[in-house]
Formats: C-alpha cells, structure tokens, sequence
C-alpha cells in the first residue's frame, strides 16, 4: 500500500490551479452573466448561488465579483432573516467566508444579525474580527463599541486597576503557596492574573479554567506574554463541567477564585465549590487528622464571606422601581394595575432578578439609612457540608431595630470576603472600592414612613443560588404590619389567620384593599396580577416634567393644526376625501371632523399615544408592542374618559393586512410622529436620522416631527474614576505582569449609563452645545463641527461627557440631565489626557456617523475670540 503522507494531495489548492478548460469557461461565464440577471431581477437567492458557482470555479475573479456578491449576500441574508430561515441564513454566511475569509464587511454584516439573534458573545467577537483586519472601519467600529461591554465587561478595568484588592490577593496566594499549596485550579481566571500569581509563588501546577470564550483568549495571550506559555494550563471551560483526571490530572490543593458579584453568590459560586469539593479539590484539612500537608489536603481562596445588610430609603431606587406618581400627562394612573420593575426576589417569574447593583455612594439624591449594617449571613466556602446546606437551610427572619425615618425602598447588601484568617476585602458603601452594592427594592405599593422604634422584620434565604432577602413586616406599638402582601404564594407563614395573613396591615382600609387583591389569587394560589415594566420605562412614566413638556407642545401642534384648518375651510383640509382608519366608514366613530393622525414610534412602553389621543379629535397610534403593555394602555384610556377607537396598535395593525387596506391612502398622513431619539444610556439612537428622513415624508402640511431638534451639550472634566473605568492605567504592570496591553484592546472611548451629577470629577469648562440634529431637516446638518472651549480651570481633560437638551418645538424642550430623567448620561474618555491650563482654548472635534458621535480634543494654539463654535458644514445624510 503507498504511504499516504506521499500521495499528491487532491486539495482545495490543487484544484484552484487555474487550468485552461473552454466548457468550464463557458459555465463561468453564463453563470457570471446569470448571477447577474438574476441580480438586477431582485432574484437574489438565485444570484447568490450563481455567484458561488462563479467564484468557486473561477477564484480570479473574485476582486471583480466582490462588490456584487456582497450585495446579493447581504440582500438574499435579509430575505432569509425575515424568512425565520436563520440556519440558511448563517449556511450562506460561512460559504461566503469560505470564499471571502477576511472580507470585513461579511465578517461585521455577520455579527450584526448575530447581534439581532441575541448571540452577543459571538456578535462582538465578529466585529472584533472585522475591525481587527480594518482597524478604521466605522462601521465595524460603531458595532464593536457598541458590544464590547459584552466581551469585556467593564468592571474588569476597575479590578485590574484597584491595587488593594490585587496586593491582598497576590498575598494569600502567595502565603497559601509557600505553606505547601502546590497544585492550584484558578476558577474564572479572566486575563489570567491569580493564576498567575500562583505560579510566580512557586506553585508546581497551575491550572486555569474560564467560561468566556473572549475572556479564555484574552487569558491564553497575557500567560503567553508573560513567558508562562505552557507552565499554567488554561481550559476554555466552565469549572462544573471539569473532571479529573480528563481536564486536570488529580485533585489541587488549592482554589482562587473571585467569581462573586455584588450578590456575592450570582456568578454561581457556591455551586462552583460544591462541585469543586467533590470533583476537584483534595480533602479539607480535618480536625480528627490535623497532621496531613498543606499538599494533601484542599482549601480555598477566599476562605468565606461574611454579608451584611441595610434598609434604605433612596428616591432614585424608589422612581426606577415603583409607580410613585398619581397622575402623568393629564392621565390618571390608578387604573393601570400593579406595575413592577423586573427586579424581585419574591417573584419566581424567570423574566426577573432577584436584586440590581448600584454605586450606593453615587446614588444621585442620596440614600437614608434606615437601620445599622446588619449582619445577614456567613459562609465558610472550606466546608463543603455548609455550602451544600445553604439552599436547604430553613429561611432565616431577622427583627431589624428601625433607626432612622423614611420609607423603606430597598435593602442593600455588601460583604468581606475572607482571603484567609488574616486579610478580607469589603465591598461596602463606604469603603473606598469599586465595587457596588446589591440592592433589592420594595415593589409592593405601600405608602408609610418606618420610623426609629419600629422594628423592620426582614427573610433571609437561598435559593436557585441567590441569596434573596425580604422585608416581610413591620412592627410597631406591638402590632405587626405586613410588607410583602402576597406576592409568593409558596412563602411559608407563622401563625396564618383566616385570610391566610398573619398580619394586620396598616389601616384598615389597606387591608381592606389587602384583602381584596389577594381575593382573585387565593382561589388558583397563582401570584398577584402586575404589569412588569423596565426599570427605565418606569422611571419615564415617573417623569412628570418629561410628560407635562410632550402635552404642551402636543395640543398646541393640535391647536395650530385645528386653526389652519378653520382657515382653509372643513373640507378643504389635508387630503379629507380619504375616508377615515379603521373604524370607517361604518365604524362607530361619530364621522365628526376629520381626525388628527398620531404615531409614536418610542420603544418599550410609552404613554405618549395615550397623551395624544386623550386631546380629542385625535387618532393615535402606539407601537406598544407587549400584549400586556398595550392592556394597560387600555385600562388607563378607558379610566380617562379616552374612547377606544382613538388609540390604536401599530403593530397589530400592520399585522393584520386588512387593517393596513383601509389605512387612508393619502400621502401626508400624520399629523404628528414621536420619535425616540436618546437611548436611557445617554446616546443617540441608532438610524434616528435616517428614521427622521423618512418620518418627514409622511407628514401632513403644518405635522411635526416630536422632537424637531436635539441639541447636543457637553463640558471637559478632568475625572480620575471615569479612566479607571475605561482602560488599566500607567505604565506600571499589573502586579509585576504585562496585562494593560491585551485587555486594553476592549477599551471604548464612549462611557454609557453615567450618573454625571454624581460622577467624581473636576469641571474644567462650562458646558457648551456642541452639535444639533435637526430632525426636521435632515439636510441642514453636518457631520462635522469644530467647537472652541475655554478651560476655566487648569488640569487635566480626561473625558468629555455628554447630554442632549430635546426641542419639542420652538418653546418647549426637555433635558436628558436632569433629576427627574429616566436617561443617564454618557461621555468620551479621551485617549490621551490634555492638560490645560486656565484660560486655554480646546478645540473639540465633534463627529456624528451614522447617529454615532465622536469626539476629539486638541489644544487650540490661537487664543479664540469669542468661544463661540466654528463649524465645517458638510454634505448631509
Ligand atoms: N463583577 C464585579 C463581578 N466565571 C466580578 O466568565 C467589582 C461589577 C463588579 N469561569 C462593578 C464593580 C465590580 N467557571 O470572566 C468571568 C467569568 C468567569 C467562570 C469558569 C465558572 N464556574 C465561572 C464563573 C464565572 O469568571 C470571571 C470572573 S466572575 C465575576 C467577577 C469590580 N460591577
């Protein structure tokens, strides 16, 4: 038999030879020139497997072919998207990759129906591709910047750049180590650096196991860099799916892992060292036989944790999480039901979590204790009995002393985590770390201030590996309160009475009303009916001045549409031969005068529509997706007195084609359509100028686009904690090792969901306008504007932060930087820091592509005269 090694190999390379074959020729060309029928034809499935043919076989030709394949890729792509046909999809991106594999317009086009899928991880990985073989491609950019935080989460800057909590931990490792530790499994290793230290102490084995496929590269990058290629084994794997001897050898005697967040169990911890005890760790040290080395016996860094706890009052958690106004908009808001944020630990609903982080220490507003730190539970991670314990440990009720006033809006939870008996870190409000707090808000709608005497009474337990807390009750003058209604059926009580309550509530009429919301779920013991609403959308329906801005400027759009109309007559209006929606001709609208058409566009939940439609004579149309959201919108249109017929749902509408047939086929419809231009994490929203182009073509004469104009604003600062965010600072390697370098690679120079009134930073200049879009015409803008500041102080610019103030119309107008705004704000962290010196002018570089705004800043050497802006007007959209 020949060896096979010698064989002459029949592969893709032998058979791209280009051999000179007249009947291959003549399939080259006829195919060529069909793909190209078939491509003017919008036959594009067709085309594209004409143009695989093509390229296949004559892989010349494939600079010429390259334009044309992308289109009919790109085109035939979205077909099979709207298609559902999601495999064909992702079949005919990987022919096209096979053909083209570092094209990076397929490689980004890719990540971006990734992205629409929902495969984050893998969408950002792609665009990362793409942007790495063209490093200034903007649109691959745009999509990277975008998703990075995915990647990379942010909060990996902040632990490489808090030396406390590196130096502790290098400690332990170290002391665990030299003490005779020698093999280690490092869980979660993210870039590397505890598995790291294991090894530069000495270890003999070093092993590292990661989850995030970015993160594992990231980590196999850094050991290399570092020269430990080969001596710390990195597995791309969750550690529950380890087993030894398959992935590590034998059993380690030692664990490092920091893979707690603010919860301290929600990275799955316990689960990962219950697994870890059984499958991967020797044996602890025991008491019967405390004569074993270090080296037979298993332990784990950290050693345990202690949690404590807190009860706030904090208007912020309060507005993000409950409806705290009675009316908004003109609207009353009783009749829109229970609404809750999806933020519970009561609720075993999957599409809620049991807490939410925050800065406590950056809460905008503050926050009021309303007891001591509490101490809620300690957990020894050496004792695997205990940590097997934990979920089925009974609920814990701990009696609160209430030391101070307020309304109870959430509990916050911190903790220390025990390296070892000598070092802890802590994650407490007031310590000076980057970590933030867990807090679980109070959703159910009660309205009484605790006050010092009362005693709160709180439930602790674990369960689905998250440590849950609840305020149950409230005791006072002897009595008992109940807190929690009855949002979990399954919650055990002491001592129920007859209503199955043990507590009296407040007042009787509480109760009263207690009792009759419970009444409809007792029976099918299911949970409470409420309507979940995001923590933004929340905020926005607490937005009172948001709202009372949009129905000022609504009736007097109305107003002025109504008094144009009286000029020219009532039938000479706009295109009033058309009949009217839906509900005509035979519908049971009073005909009455022709109605003024309004779209609201706004994701998510919005009671814009409503607004509109409760002016009279005014049909509106809500793109209120959820059947749930829309039900709510029901109920508040029937409690205002507003008729049914005068709000309608876009969406269901266009659903349904014959709806969509009687739609008036006038060509200036609407007389009014509400975009959603900012984004709550304080950027514009993506394709709004373009969505603005188009919403202008569809307006009536004298019909507005809400908002006409967003005028951007933004300052220097000079602000130490928003670089600690974004990059690991100085030159100075990260406890001895090169890991700035690779991580920094996920540097994005834009910072979202920023709370600049708290945000620590120096004001280097006042705020400026640095660009306006104006929505209402698209082609007055520019895409570049050059803007002079005046530094009113000297020091360092590190960032430039950024907020819009919305014109709604000539008059009114809302600011995204404001107290009662359910946005945050965003801003660009310069790449390189400017000094300035009081006095001196910056010239800010402000770029808007594609709804993306980009911003630079360089000393201006010529002493500007007036600060005012210098703009360079360029070809529009
Ligand atoms: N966030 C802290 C969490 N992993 C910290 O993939 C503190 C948040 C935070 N790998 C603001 C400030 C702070 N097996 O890369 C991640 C993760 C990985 C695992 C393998 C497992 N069983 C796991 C579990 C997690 O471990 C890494 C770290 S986890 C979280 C760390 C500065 N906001």
């Amino acid at each position: 038999m020949p060896n096979a090694s010698t064989r002459p190999k029949r592969g893709r390379r032998n058979r791209r030879v280009p051999r000179e074959d007249p009947a291959r020729n003549e399939l080259v060309s006829r195919s060529l020139e069909s793909a190209q029928q078939c491509l003017f034809n919008q036959d594009y499935a067709t085309a594209f497997v004409h143009y695989l043919l093509v390229l296949n076989l004559a892989p010349v030709l494939k600079d010429f072919a390259r334009e044309s394949f992308r289109f009919t890729l790109f085109k035939w792509a979205d077909e099979l998207d709207s298609l559902g046909r999601i495999q064909d999809l992702f079949d005919c991106y990987e022919q096209a990759l096979e053909l083209f594999p570092t094209d990076e317009v397929i490689i980004n086009s890719m990540g971006e129906h990734l992205f629409r899928m929902g495969f984050r991880d893998e969408a950002a990985g792609h665009f990362h591709k793409a942007l790495k073989l063209k490093p200034d491609y903007p649109e691959a950019k745009e999509n990277f910047y975008r998703v990075a935080n995915w990647l990379v989460e942010r909060w990996h800057f902040l632990m490489l750049n808090d030396r406390r909590r590196n130096h502790k931990y290098q400690q332990a490792i170290q002391k665990a180590v030299e003490g005779g530790c020698n093999t280690v499994l490092d869980i979660g290793t993210g870039t590397g650096i505890l598995g790291m230290c294991a090894k530069k102490a000495g270890a003999a084995e070093v092993y590292a196991c990661e989850l995030s496929k970015t993160m594992y590269e990231l980590a196999c990058e850094v050991v290399t860099a570092n020269g430990m290629n080969g001596r710390i084994k990195i597995l791309h794997l969750k550690s529950l799916e380890m087993e030894v001897p398959k992935d590590i050898p034998k059993r380690v005697s030692l664990v490092v892992t920091e893979t707690v967040d603010a919860g301290l169990f929600g990275e799955g911890i316990i689960e990962s060292l219950i697994h870890a005890w059984n499958h991967l760790l020797l044996p602890p040290q025991s008491t019967q036989d405390p004569s074993r080395p270090p080296s037979q016996t298993g332990r784990v860094i950290p050693a345990g944790a202690t949690v404590f706890g807190m009860a706030v009052q904090c208007l912020e958690i309060r507005r993000h999480h409950r409806l705290c106004v009675s009316e908004v908009g003109g609207l009353a808001t009783a009749a829109a039901g229970e609404l809750h944020s999806p933020v519970s630990c009561s609720s075993e609903d999957d599409s809620t979590e049991p807490y939410t982080t925050e800065r406590l220490s950056r809460l905008p507003g503050g926050y009021t204790p309303l007891t001591e730190p509490f101490s809620a539970l300690d957990i020894d991670f050496n004792n695997v009995q205990e940590l097997e314990g934990l979920c089925s440990r009974e609920v814990r009720r701990v009696r609160l002393p209430v030391t101070g006033e307020g309304l109870l809006d959430a509990l916050a939870i911190w903790f220390q985590l025990h390296l070892d008996q000598e070092s802890s870190l802590s994650t407490g409000p007031k310590e000076d770390t980057c970590w933030e707090q867990a807090i679980y808000p109070v959703q159910t709608p009660h309205n009484f201030p605790l006050r010092p005497g009362d005693e709160l009474i709180v439930e602790i337990s674990c369960r689905d590996a998250y440590l849950r807390l609840c305020s149950v009750a409230v005791a006072r003058d002897g009595r008992e309160f109940c807190l929690d209604d009855c949002l979990d059926p399954d919650k055990p009580r002491n001592n129920p009475g007859p209503s199955g309550n043990p507590y009296p509530s407040l007042n009787a009429e509480a109760e009263l009303c207690s009792a009759l919301a419970c009444l409809g779920t007792e029976q099918s013991s299911g949970p409470r009916d409420y309507t979940l609403l995001e923590c933004a959308e929340m905020a926005l329906l607490n937005n009172q001045p948001y709202h009372d801005s949009f129905r000022r400027a609504l009736a007097k759009l109305i107003t002025n549409l109504k008094d144009a109309r009286s000029v020219q007559g009532p039938s000479q209006g706009q295109g009033l031969e058309v009949m009217t929606l839906t509900d005509s001709p035979s519908g049971p609208m009073d005909p009455g005068p022709d109605p003024f058409y309004v779209l609201d566009v706004s994701e998510g939940f919005s009671v814009l529509s409503l607004m509109a439609a409760s002016q009279g004579q005014v049909k509106a149309y809500s793109s209120v997706e959820k059947t749930q959201h829309q039900a709510v919108l029901r109920r508040l249109a029937r409690a205002n007195g507003v008729p049914e017929e005068a709000l309608e749902f876009w969406l269901n509408q266009v659903e349904d084609e014959q709806a969509v047939l009687q739609r008036p086929s006038r060509e200036k419809l609407w007389s009014a359509i509400i975009l959603d231009c900012v984004e709550t994490c304080g950027l514009v929203r993506q394709k709004l100028m373009e969505k603005a182009t188009l919403a202008r073509c569809l307006l009536e004469d004298g019909g507005q686009i809400f908002p006409e104009r967003i005028v951007l604003y933004g300052m220097l600062v000079e602000s130490d904690t928003l670089l600690l965010e974004s990059a690991v600072q100085g030159k100075e390697p990260t406890l001895g090792f090169n890991i700035a370098p690779f991580i920094n690679q996920f540097t994005v120079p834009v910072h979202v969901f920023l709370d600049l009134s708290t945000l620590q930073c120096r004001h280097l200049s006042d705020s400026v306008e640095l660009f306006i879009l104006d929505l209402m015409n698209t082609n007055a803008n520019y895409t570049n504007r050059d803007v002079k500041v005046q530094a009113s102080a000297s020091g360092r610019v590190t960032a430039v932060p950024f907020w819009y103030q919305i014109h709604l119309n000539e008059e009114i107008s809302v600011s995204t930087f404001n107290q009662d705004s359910h946005w945050k704000q965003a801003a660009v962290v310069l790449h390189q820091p400017l000094a300035v010196r009081e006095g001196d002018w910056v010239r800010l570089t402000v770029t808007l592509q594609k709804s993306s705004i980009s911003i630079s800043a360089s000393i201006e050497e010529e002493a500007g005269e007036t600060g005012t802006v210098d703009s360079v007007r360029e070809s529009a959209q």
